[in-house]
């Protein structure tokens, strides 16, 4: 049923990308240099040549971001600007802002049953779309809704769940959520084919932080990509009041060599490095962190001047451990909380110094 179509629909970009690597080889430089230069050095913005926000050089594949050729400099580099990051200019906060992205919880179309019982549902469709990930720098991402990380579906226990998935991309797709249900409703079988639709229905069930993705092979293709988003059951007498933050850690890899050349939190390099989150002192502070990051097994979140409780999974109420930093495999996700007590700015990274080099850090800025 997941048939030869779906097969050879992916050998296409495979092909793309071997000609990609082979023209980052001519080029003498590897992707990860040049990003490391342009985003510690400033300048990720301007570009040397091939149109605005755009990676200059040979076109592989109008799929694809292009790379650049052989001897011709893909940034400009500029003096800092003051901000940590040294970039210049901002993403295009219309198409998808990371501040907004943070807080926004999406609880569905509510409605109750004949049996009393509480029902959720969502309309999602998978499509590809183009993703800035820094100023200027685009991804061919494929999607949830037109956005990486997709959505963040939220419930409480025992709700009745319904996800209306149609799959609007060229290449099949599903949705895998984590958490217990009946192995039918596992996003594994049946592959949902470009045009095609499937319902998954399952209780909510148990409370944590959760996290869905596609489940379409080759995996790591279909998940760096940006199929997946954060899956949140609260509890049944829910937690204590916060200021609930989302964030998903995620790679991108711009030149498919199947490393990651930008790393964030949702998504986009150094954002809350350039818009500090804003916090309230002594206010509590709750995270839903998940890690879906791709290539790279481990990735980590490191808080500086404080501490937080960590909650793992989320599937429990008590305190797991009072730490500053926590590691996490692919697709682990746990629950933070902490407080700060004094005004100014928080810096969070991940405890990787490359990852954080490349994107991954940004600011709490905590005002009286
Ligand atoms: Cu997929």
């Amino acid at each position: 049923m997941s048939s030869q179509s779906g097969q050879s629909d992916e050998l296409q970009p495979l092909q793309n990308e071997s000609t990609a690597k082979q023209a980052a080889s001519r080029s003498g430089i590897s992707r990860r240099d040049i990003l490391k230069i342009g985003l510690m050095a400033g300048g990720v913005a301007a570009v040397a040549a091939g149109g605005p926000g755009r990676f200059s050089g040979p076109s592989t594949s109008p799929d694809h971001t292009h790379l650049p050729a052989a001897g011709e400099p893909s940034f400009n580099a500029h003096e800092g600007h003051g901000d940590f990051s040294g970039m210049v200019g901002d993403i295009d906060l219309t198409r998808f802002d990371p501040g907004a992205f943070l807080t926004h919880f999406d609880w569905g179309r509510e409605s109750v049953n004949d049996s009393g019982q509480t029902v959720r549902e969502w309309d999602v469709v998978a499509v590809e779309e183009e993703v800035e990930i820094a100023p200027g720098i685009f991804f061919p991402g494929w999607t949830f809704n037109g956005q990486i990380p997709g959505p963040t579906f939220r419930c409480k226990e025992g709700e009745l769940l319904r996800f209306h998935f149609s799959n609007g991309s060229s290449h099949p797709h599903t949705i895998h959520f984590h958490g217990i249900h009946p192995p039918e409703m596992d996003g594994v079988d049946p592959i949902v084919e470009p045009g095609g639709t499937f319902t998954y229905e399952f209780l909510a069930r148990p409370f944590g932080l959760h996290l869905y993705h596609c489940h379409v092979m080759q995996l790591k293709k279909h998940i760096h990509k940006g199929l997946y988003g954060t899956f949140i059951i609260d509890p049944p007498n829910g937690r204590e009041p916060a200021h609930e933050l989302v964030m998903v850690m995620n790679g991108f890899d711009t030149n498919f060599d199947n490393e990651n050349e930008v790393y964030a939190v949702n998504s986009v390099a150094f954002h809350y490095a350039k818009h500090p989150i804003q916090v309230k002192v002594g206010e509590l502070v709750r995270i839903y962190l998940t890690n879906l990051t791709e290539f790279d097994p481990i990735n980590s979140f490191h808080l500086h001047a404080t501490m937080f409780n960590l909650y793992r999974t989320g599937t429990r109420l008590d305190v797991y451990e009072f730490t500053d930093t926590v590691m996490m495999c692919q697709g682990e996700r746990h629950i933070l909380e902490f407080r700060l007590e004094y005004p100014g700015r928080y810096m969070f990274h991940a405890h990787q110094s490359e990852f954080a080099e490349l994107g991954w850090m940004g600011f709490f800025e905590a005002v009286a």
